[in-house]
């Protein structure tokens, strides 16, 4: 596809799932309306969207073409926001800028930065069960991928990749590449794999591709999360909306500080090609997907 064409696709489809995700904003009212506005301050801070992107052209790509996966998509970035809004609290990371704008926590205090996080997590599920009310939803595939969306989330996904990793921070000797591979699969990837998984179960894809696109954003994740850790040392904060160096400042292990930034640019242009061949024996039109997962290559932020 050619260059000018994607980006023009990749700014209109950000657009419509900005537009997807006010649908599906709680209301700022009642007593509980601080932690409200803390979600919605959180969820619309911009951000790339890729998540619900890939969710969407994966379900494009096996066929779909309903409305069932806009509260999948919608559930699926409140969930990646409650990992970010947990991931800046002092506890974590202890960050004040995201994505170009304070960090919720450091806006409307640790207590509601909390909340906010949990807020949204479980925001997200009442949400993606709105698919089920979806005119041509087939239920059982729905609840098939509710299943993937809670276990990728979970501490067989995500939580359990965050777990592995903050407990890694504590660690002197070496990371082992098993153990990184392990934090990078679930911290990163796992998000991914249900975003991808999904659009795949919903368009009712076979067990088998299932697998298949499983593996394929495994690929992807390991690949965006060692993008992260090179732009974490070669990255512009301005573009990235976030300082730069806190890998080094905290004397975090990452895949580029225990192989180098060559080897591990090559990785992620290797793992992004495996990626691409994968979604080339899909039969169907993943030709914006395979250019978004070449453009994550060189990412800048
Ligand atoms: C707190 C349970 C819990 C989990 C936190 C996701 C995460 C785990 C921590 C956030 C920090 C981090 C480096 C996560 C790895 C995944 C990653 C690179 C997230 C950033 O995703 P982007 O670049 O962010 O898609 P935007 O802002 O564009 O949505």
């Amino acid at each position: 596809m050619e260059k000018d064409r994607f980006q023009a696709e990749l700014q209109a489809k950000t657009k419509q799932i900005e537009e997807l995700l006010k649908k599906y904003l709680p209301e700022e009212k009642g007593y509980q309306k601080t932690v409200l506005e803390a979600m919605n301050y959180s969820l619309m801070a911009g951000g790339k969207r890729l998540r619900p992107m890939m969710m969407q052209e994966t379900y494009r790509l096996f066929g779909g073409n309903g409305t069932v996966i806009e509260p999948f998509m919608a559930a699926m970035e409140m969930i990646h926001t409650y990992s970010l809004v947990h991931d800046d609290l002092p506890a974590m990371d202890n960050d004040e800028y995201r994505r170009g704008r304070k960090t919720t926590h450091t806006v409307y205090g640790e207590a509601m930065g909390i909340l906010a996080g949990d807020g949204l997590l479980n925001y997200a599920f009442e949400t993606a069960l709105k698919a089920f009310e979806e005119p041509e939803a087939d239920l059982k595939k729905v609840a098939q991928a509710m299943a993937v969306l809670a276990r990728k989330a979970g501490v067989y996904g995500m939580i359990g990749g965050q777990t592995a990793d903050i407990e890694a921070e504590e660690q002197t000797e070496p990371l082992t590449r098993e153990q990184l591979l392990y934090i990078h699969e679930n911290k990163t990837a796992a998000l991914i794999q249900a975003s991808m998984m999904v659009g795949a179960i919903l368009a009712g894809a076979s067990k088998e591709e299932i697998a298949q696109i499983e593996k394929c954003a495994y690929n992807i994740g390991i690949a965006f999360q060692i993008q992260d850790d090179i732009l974490d040392v070669i990255g512009d904060s301005k573009e990235l909306g976030k300082p730069v160096g806190s890998d080094e400042k905290n004397h975090k292990q990452t895949y580029v500080t225990l192989n180098g930034l060559e080897q591990s640019m090559e990785e992620v242009r290797v793992l992004s090609q495996e990626a691409v061949n994968i979604l080339d024996e899909i039969d169907g039109d993943g030709e914006f997907l395979k250019q978004l997962v070449i453009t994550l290559i060189d990412r800048r932020k």
